[in-house]
């Protein structure tokens, strides 16, 4: 079993509600648990000119290999209508797997640690609240990546 970080976005189709609707997905999800989830953060896109996107992070326990866990989230994210048109579009739900145990992965399909979680507060600042005592697999502290990664622009939203 690992314990798999799963990094939750949406800036189309009332964010929020999609991401209620991932977790209940992600807990039905076989052989797995849904041990525990973020608040909800908004924050501008890191592109310009799109929506606002809706963030947060699961944590799962699941006895699924890293490749099958990205075939559920991408079944997910497909019945949740995300349409794949240009790379970093709007969409309704990303699911990104940010860690997956100890493991590092480099697949064509999978990079494991995800290769910008670094450098995303709307990623670290959810992770931090659910995980504050994790190291990456290199042996990183995540405290390290926060300190080096603003807070700024993120919005927590109450639960
Ligand atoms: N910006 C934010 N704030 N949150 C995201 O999940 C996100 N995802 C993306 C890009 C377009 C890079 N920007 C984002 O794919």
């Amino acid at each position: 079993m690992e314990r798999a970080y799963i990094g939750l976005g949406s800036n189309l189709a009332e964010p929020a509600e999609q991401l209620r609707q991932a977790l209940a997905s992600l807990a039905q999800l076989p052989t797995t648990r849904l041990v525990s989830v973020s608040s909800f953060y908004v924050s501008d896109s890191l592109l310009p000119g799109q929506p606002r996107y809706t963030n947060a992070v699961a944590a799962l326990d699941t006895d699924l290999q890293a490749l099958a866990l990205l075939d559920a989230l991408q079944a997910i994210e497909l019945g949740q209508g995300r349409e794949r048109h240009e790379r970093w579009g709007p969409r309704t739900l990303d699911l990104d797997i940010l860690l997956f145990g100890n493991q590092q992965i480099d697949e064509p399909r999978l990079r494991v640690p995800h290769y910008q979680m670094h450098l995303r507060a709307f990623v670290l600042y959810p992770l931090a609240e659910i995980a504050a005592d994790l190291e990456l697999p290199d042996g990183r502290p995540l405290g390290e990546l926060l300190a080096a990664c603003p807070f700024a622009g993120l919005e927590r939203l109450q639960p």
